[in-house]
């Protein structure tokens, strides 16, 4: 830190100067991103919730009900407006949370969670933190989890079983109906991470445009992640941790004398923790509602559906699967993968490399100009490469 101050016009200037390295949403190609440019209602709540610590909820009462209204209208999003749970970092601390309640809860000493092979790294951190040990489940050919081999794994030592709505890479929803049937049958937890779907597949729903249970509908289901900062159109941080009841929540729940006379119950990780997203959350779900989301959903898949077509278009370009969602994974044979990404990225446009293909999130900032834009850039790519090869 510097001996003397600055006046506010050197700070910003400086400031401003190194955020223009960023890139912008609303003017980048950006094909990478699950998160996106935040709603102007949820940015004017979060700057009026600066200071609101939920941390201290005999201090914030009026923030502490706001984040519970918040978690409901989630809730009612995943069918069920009774759930508990918090606004909270992210999908990462979403699963941690989820996992860290199910091993509370356990009597038996289980130690070992069956998950998809489509699973995020999150629950890797999960798993390192809380001494679990993950056992990875291969999916069908349709990129989903084999629900047949997964009941096949389960053992005295399972502890808990990961579903997910609206996978990482592919946007794929794993058959939630039959992992609830296999966590109710043999008494284990059932956590889905629905960080990316949970704002997408309910308003799919509506459209008619999915259909299949991916929420609290299914009964075994006992907590899912739902990220307000990806579809929910928040600004960062923003996840959400939803549980079927409060008796789930209690199972972690602590508190301390000298806060609120240990009325405060915490049932986070943090102590001190910001109000100001959960502030943020209430206004954009309300400022929306569902038909507002549901016209944003509408909006992403038909530039989806578009973006698809072009696709299919392009000699040299093989789409890994029909897309559930917004998002799209395709490869191009004959050629690295990584060194397609290095030839865009060189045009402009951020993409994301998976081991197994290269992804496409389209989001409510992928607007049309990048959609025309980005085929025809990946087929003279595409050509130039082959050229060379
Ligand atoms: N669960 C799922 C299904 C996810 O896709 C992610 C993140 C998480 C959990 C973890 O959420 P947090 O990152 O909020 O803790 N998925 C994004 C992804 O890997 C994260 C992301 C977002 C990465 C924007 C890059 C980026 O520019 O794509």
């Amino acid at each position: 830190m510097d001996e003397h101050s600055l006046s506010d016009a050197a700070v910003f200037k400086a400031l401003k100067k190194l955020l223009s390295r960023d890139a912008q949403y609303s003017s980048d190609g950006i094909l990478c991103s699950m998160c996106s440019e935040p709603l102007d209602a949820a940015r004017k709540a979060y700057s009026l919730a600066l200071e609101k610590n939920l941390g201290d909820e005999s201090l914030f009462p009026g923030t502490a009900q706001i984040e519970q209204e918040a978690v409901s209208m989630l809730g009612s999003l995943l069918s069920n407006a009774e759930a508990k749970g918090h606004i909270i970092s992210g999908g990462t601390e979403a699963n941690i949370t989820a996992l860290w309640v199910a091993r509370s809860l356990d009597k038996k000493g289980r130690r070992e969670v069956l998950l998809p092979e489509s699973t995020h790294f999150s629950f890797e951190t999960a798993a390192n933190l809380l001494e679990l040990k993950l056992v990875k489940i291969p999916l069908t050919s349709n990129f989903t989890v084999d629900a047949s081999k997964m009941r096949k794994k389960i053992g005295g030592n399972t502890l808990a079983v990961i579903g997910v709505a609206g996978s990482t890479g592919l946007g794929t929803v794993d058959p939630i109906t039959e992992l609830s049937d296999i966590a109710l049958e043999h008494d284990v937890y059932l956590h889905i991470d629905a960080a990316f779907g949970g704002f997408v597949l309910p308003f799919l729903e509506d459209l008619g445009l999915y259909k299949g249970v991916f929420d609290f509908k299914a009964p075994g289901v006992k907590s899912i992640t739902v990220d307000p900062h990806k579809m929910g159109l928040c600004p960062l941080p923003a996840g959400g941790i939803l549980f079927r009841d409060q008796s789930l929540l209690s199972a972690i729940s602590r508190s301390v004398l000298y806060i609120g006379k240990g009325r405060t119950k915490f049932t986070t990780i943090t102590g001190t923790r910001p109000g100001a997203p959960a502030v943020a959350v209430w206004a954009a779900l309300k400022r929306l509602g569902r038909s507002g989301y549901r016209q944003i959903v509408k909006q992403c898949i038909e530039n989806t559906s578009i973006l698809v077509g072009d696709l299919r278009q392009i000699d040299g370009v093989h789409l890994l699967a029909e897309p559930t969602m917004n998002i799209v994974g395709f490869t191009c044979p004959g050629l690295d993968n990584s060194i397609v990404v290095d030839a865009l990225a060189k045009k402009g446009w951020a993409l994301s490399l998976f081991p197994t293909h290269i992804r496409v999130v389209v989001m409510p900032h992928t607007e049309a100009k990048y959609l025309k834009a980005f085929p025809a850039d990946l087929k003279t790519v595409l050509a130039q490469l082959k050229e060379r090869a």
